[in-house]
Parts: structure tokens; sequence; C-alpha cells
């Protein structure tokens, strides 16, 4: 009998943010594949185009006209899902189902004025300025009455439900905690309370002396997949710092954690040559959380790409009805996208319009 080993053998691993678990099948990788093919996003949008709701100067869907601006931008989704007046309350029907009233705010972010660029191709200053609204946006939603958690996100490509190339992103401010970020809580807060220092300080010094699943590090971040990842080339960045939220990094923070994003969508693109779908979000604490508790800053993405531009993994069967499961481990993603080359693979369209 062979002595197990987690880079052969079927196995678990545990998720440290959550808690939960996700199966890992090594062995099982070269299961031959005949089953739906993804259409490779075009690659030639124009830099305005006329009939977008995100370019400037154009009209939304509730009539108001975008701005000429020359940088990212934001305003109050249009079809939001969720609404700052609506009537608190809730109801609980034969003692057993629970419904409750929720309130919030939803914000659109458009990176760029440029309809063709996605966050790869913009310069660093430029990506400093769309973190520089994040942080602007999560202090004036902060602010509003109820507010207790604020998600910002970006979902990418037409696969994952994105409804319009321009490269744009979201904020979901809401009345309560997230499900994601209650398990987050509870495992953070559990690990600081037993041990005074963060849970993913301890795990991304691990991984720095392992040097298995880290693509690269900076003065202040770190990017690596995951020792529990469930998507195929899923990603986190870690900052170094211990902080709640991203207005409390420094300049030179911002300006480290731009150059990282940069270089991970560099990978991404790069490594199927393909505008790399993915939804991605910042972690940050809770609203009211002030001083240092468990939370820890970072920004997980999930991308949907398994083998090549067009075979996506499917979380179906299995994963939905029992648990998540992955076949490549994290450690052959993480050197994949470790191998990548940060030269953009295409030639960038031209920087003006
Ligand atoms: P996606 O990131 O899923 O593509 O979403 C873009 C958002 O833009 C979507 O939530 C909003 C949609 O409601 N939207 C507007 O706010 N105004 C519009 O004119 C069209 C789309
Ligand atoms: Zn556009």
């Amino acid at each position: 009998m062979q002595s197990f080993t987690y880079k052969e053998h079927p196995h678990t691993r545990k998720n440290l943010l959550t808690g939960e678990w996700i199966l890992v099948s090594p062995h099982r990788t070269k299961r031959p594949w005949q089953g739906k093919q993804e259409q490779v996003p075009d690659l030639n949008s124009p830099a305005y185009d006329p009939a977008c709701y995100l370019c400037p100067g154009n009209k939304r869907a509730d009539g108001a006209i975008n701005e000429q601006f020359d940088g990212p931008f934001a305003f109050t989704n249009d079809f939001a899902a969720l609404l700052p007046d609506s009537p608190e309350g809730s109801t609980i029907i034969g003692n057993l189902l629970e419904a409750k009233s929720e309130n919030g705010i939803c914000r659109v972010i458009g990176f760029s004025p440029r309809h063709d660029l996605t966050l790869p191709m913009l310069s660093i200053p430029e990506i400093e300025a769309v973190i520089e609204l994040w942080c602007k946006e999560f202090i004036d939603l902060s602010i509003k009455p109820g507010i207790q958690y604020i998600q910002v996100f970006e979902n990418k490509g037409a696969i994952m439900g994105c409804s319009n190339p321009h490269p744009h992103g979201q904020i979901w401010a809401s009345s309560s905690i997230p499900v994601e970020i209650q398990k987050e809580l509870t495992q953070q807060e559990r690990y600081f309370t037993a041990h005074g220092t963060s849970l993913l300080n301890d795990y991304i010094q691990l991984e720095l002396e392992h040097q298995e699943r880290i693509l690269e590090e900076n003065e202040h971040f770190v990017l690596l997949v995951p020792f529990w990842a469930t998507w195929p080339y899923e990603t986190m960045i870690v900052s170094k710092r211990q902080v709640n939220f991203t207005h409390e990094f420094s300049a030179e923070e911002k300006n480290a954690l731009a150059r990282i994003l940069k270089n991970l969508t560099t990978r991404y693109d790069n490594l199927f040559q393909v505008s790399f779908p993915y939804s991605a979000g910042i972690h940050q604490a809770p609203v009211q959380t002030s001083g240092r508790t468990g939370w820890h800053w970072h920004m997980h993405f999930y991308p949907p790409l398994l083998r090549s531009a067009t075979v996506k993994k499917f979380m179906v069967g299995y994963e939905m009805l029992a648990n998540p499961q992955r076949d490549i481990t994290p450690e052959w993603a993480a050197e994949q996208l470790r191998k990548m080359p940060l030269d953009y693979y295409r030639t960038l369209p031209a920087s003006t319009i």
C-alpha cells in the first residue's frame, strides 16, 4: 500500500476562511471532454460604443446621460437589487418560515471611459484611480443609516453573466451581513481569540515559507492560489498588513495593490490568450468594525475556466448536492499562473480614442 500524498491521491482540504471542505481528485485530470464548449469573447471592441450604457455621453436605462468623464466613475444601479427605502419589518409564517426586510444601495463602477480596455490593459495610475474610487464609494456608503456591509466586486465576461464588455464592477451595500462574510467572520474571530494573531497573517507566512502556491509577492501584498481553492484557477490577494478596509491603505500600499492587480489579470489573460472571465471581490470587515479584530483584508478571484478558453468548470451534480470538487490541484494551477509572462499576450489597443 502506498502512503498518502495530497499531490496524487483523492482527499479533502479545509477552507480556513469558511470552515468548509473541498474534495480534490488529482488523479482525474486526464478525463476526456466532449461537453459544452464556450464562445471565445470577441477581441474587437470599439473604443467607444454608441449603444453602451457605460460609455461617456450615452443614455442609461433610467434616461440619465453619462458625463464626458475621463477616469473611473460611479452611479446608482438603475435596476438595483437592494433599495434604500424598503420598509422595515419581518414575517414569520407558521412559526417556521421567516422573512426579513433588507435595505441597501447598489452602485455601478465604470473602470475607464474606454469601452475596449480591461483591468490588465490599464496603466498603474489608472488602476490606482479605480482603487481610490472604491475607497470613496465605501466611505460614502458606510455613513448611510443602517448599512452593515459593503461588497465591492467585478463580474467579468459573458460566461459569468456580465451584461456588457465595458470594464466595470459593482458595489452592493446592505443592511445585514451576507452569508459568506458571516462564515469568514466566525473563522477569523475564532482564530484571533485563540492565537492573538490574524488567521490570514499566519496563513501567508506559511505559504511564503513553502512557496508552493505563491504566484508573487511585493512589499505589501501576497498573491497565491489558496490551499483550499475550489475553482480551477482561483486566487487570492492578501495584504501583508492586517487592515479592515481598503481606505486604510497608504498611497504606497494602494500602488502595490494596483501593481499586483495588473500582474494577476495579465497572468489570467495570458493563460488561455483570452480576456479571462471571473467574479472577483474585496472582502473588507463589516462597516461598524473598529480597531484590530480577527478580520484581515483580502480579495478573491473565482474564474470559471478549466482547461482552455472554451472549457468551463461546472459546479453541478456532486458539487451542488454534496461537496465542491476539483481535479487539477491548486499547486499545479499555481505553477501554470506563476510561469505566465507579465507582458500582455497581444498588442494592446491604441491608448487614445
Ligand atoms: P453586470 O456587471 O452584471 O454586467 O451588471 C451591470 C449592472 O448595470 C447591472 O446590475 C446595471 C444593471 O442593473 N445597469 C444600469 O444601472 N443602468 C443601465 O442603463 C443598464 C444596466
Ligand atoms: Zn462602453
